[in-house]
């Protein structure tokens, strides 16, 4: 028996794998294109350069355990949603999966301290330099989709990734085949899915476009984007909902990511939420950091996109009576969209007497 893998069954992660470190040379030219298209993520590590040597991390490591964990407690099954609700990503939904991993990474390494004699260690979930679906690709849990997501069996894509890279030899641990996903000729549901073309070719996607991103975006959201982004309050699935791989893939019933109650989330309340109503109810989701302001303003441009006249008074009150002049804004192309006549009328007022910038801008578009 591998020595990491009890250690991995105590602390409940059911996807690892144990890898040498090794320079990930076919990175340099991947992210060589990218910066040179202007589609090098902005929420990724700069300078990329730092990124495909996992050995420059640690000094001494010896090992990386690569880890996966699933995040798709409920299977198939949304709770119900409605015109006045806006929907949140599937991996948002239950407690941030950067607190859950990195507390899992961390018993572990404290386990193989005691246990194997490790002595340093770095754990990396998301917000470090090293390219976490490449180490999962590279440890044999996942292969890349299309869509750029890593798909790891039985699992699919709803899993998120990490590692803990370590300074003792553990044994090489990974599964004996590499898995393949199932793209090719006979399917390209999330390219033809994506709302905003994002995904400009198989593996390439423009960040900037992606809906996952420009709903944590700060600022105004790009107008020609705005009806695209539909009930979307926070993240896109689309991608991912429509891959059949995913559709075949083992739903996991795991507590760590038992949902919070907010699976959609009603917008006209969303709008009313003051900075300690958002930390209670989503303070401890993966949505959590971003803020209330960012949220209000998707939650505004969806019920926009609502079609719903019901939607009309809490908007005109965002209008009147928020403290943020990008949620405003937002709000008033919302009325607008619902009720253009209406937004003229507002509009006209607010150019007389609104001197913001943001306002007076958005308020100019419907005159
Ligand atoms: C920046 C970032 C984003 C950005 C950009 C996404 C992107 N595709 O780069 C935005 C905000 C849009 C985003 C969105 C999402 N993200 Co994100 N994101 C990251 C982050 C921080 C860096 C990603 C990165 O390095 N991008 C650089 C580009 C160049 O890489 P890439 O697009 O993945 O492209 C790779 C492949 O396409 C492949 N490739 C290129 N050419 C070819 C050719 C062939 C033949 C093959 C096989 C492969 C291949 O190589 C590229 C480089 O690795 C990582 C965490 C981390 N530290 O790694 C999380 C991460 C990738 N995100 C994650 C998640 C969960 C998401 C969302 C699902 C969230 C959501 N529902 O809204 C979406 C998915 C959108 C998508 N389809 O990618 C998970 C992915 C889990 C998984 N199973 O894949 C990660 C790993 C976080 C984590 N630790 O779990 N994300």
């Amino acid at each position: 028996m591998h020595p990491a893998a009890d250690i991995m069954a105590e602390v409940d992660i059911p996807l690892w794998a144990v890898i040498r470190p090794r320079v990930l040379e076919h990175l340099p030219a991947i992210y060589r294109r990218r910066e040179q298209d202007n589609t090098y993520p902005a929420l990724a590590h700069t300078p990329s350069s730092q990124r495909w040597n996992p050995a420059q991390h640690l000094s001494g490591v010896q090992s990386i355990l690569v880890a996966a964990l699933p995040y798709n407690p409920t299977g198939w099954i949304d709770n119900g949603r409605t015109p006045l609700s806006g929907t949140v990503s599937r991996y948002a939904w239950g407690r941030d999966y950067h607190s859950v991993l990195e507390e899992k990474l961390q018993q572990a390494a404290d386990l193989l301290q005691s246990k194997v004699g490790v002595g340093r260690w770095f754990a990396a979930v998301d917000k470090t330099p090293l390219p976490d679906r490449e180490l999962a690709v590279e440890a044999r849990l996942g292969c890349f989709g299309w869509n750029s997501c890593v798909y790891c069996p039985p699992f699919g894509s709803r899993v998120v990734l990490g590692s803990l890279s370590i300074d003792k030899k553990l044994p090489v641990h990974t599964p004996p085949q590499k898995p393949s996903a199932d793209c090719g000729l006979s399917c390209n549901a999330c390219m033809q899915s994506c709302p905003t073309g994002a995904i400009r070719e198989p593996y390439y996607i423009n960040p900037y476009i992606c809906l996952a991103y420009l709903t944590q975006a700060s600022g105004v959201f790009p107008r020609l984007y705005r009806p695209l982004l539909g009930q979307r309050i926070w993240g896109c699935d689309t991608c991912q909902d429509v891959c059949p791989m995913n559709q075949r893939a083992e739903p996991a019933q795991k507590e760590y990511f038992a949902p919070l109650q907010y699976r959609s989330l009603p917008l006209p309340e969303v709008l009313q939420w003051s900075h300690a109503d958002f930390r209670a109810k989503l303070g401890k989701t993966a949505l959590g950091w971003r803020g209330k302001n960012i949220l209000q303003r998707n939650a505004a441009l969806a019920l926009g996109n609502s079609g719903s006249s019901e939607a009309l008074p809490p908007l005109q009150d965002t209008v009147e009576r928020h403290g943020s002049a990008v949620v405003r804004a937002s709000a008033l192309w919302a009325m607008g969209r619902l009720q253009p006549a209406s937004a003229r009328r507002r509009a006209l007022q607010l150019c007389g007497s609104d001197i913001d910038p943001i306002i007076r801008q958005e308020a100019q578009y419907w005159l």
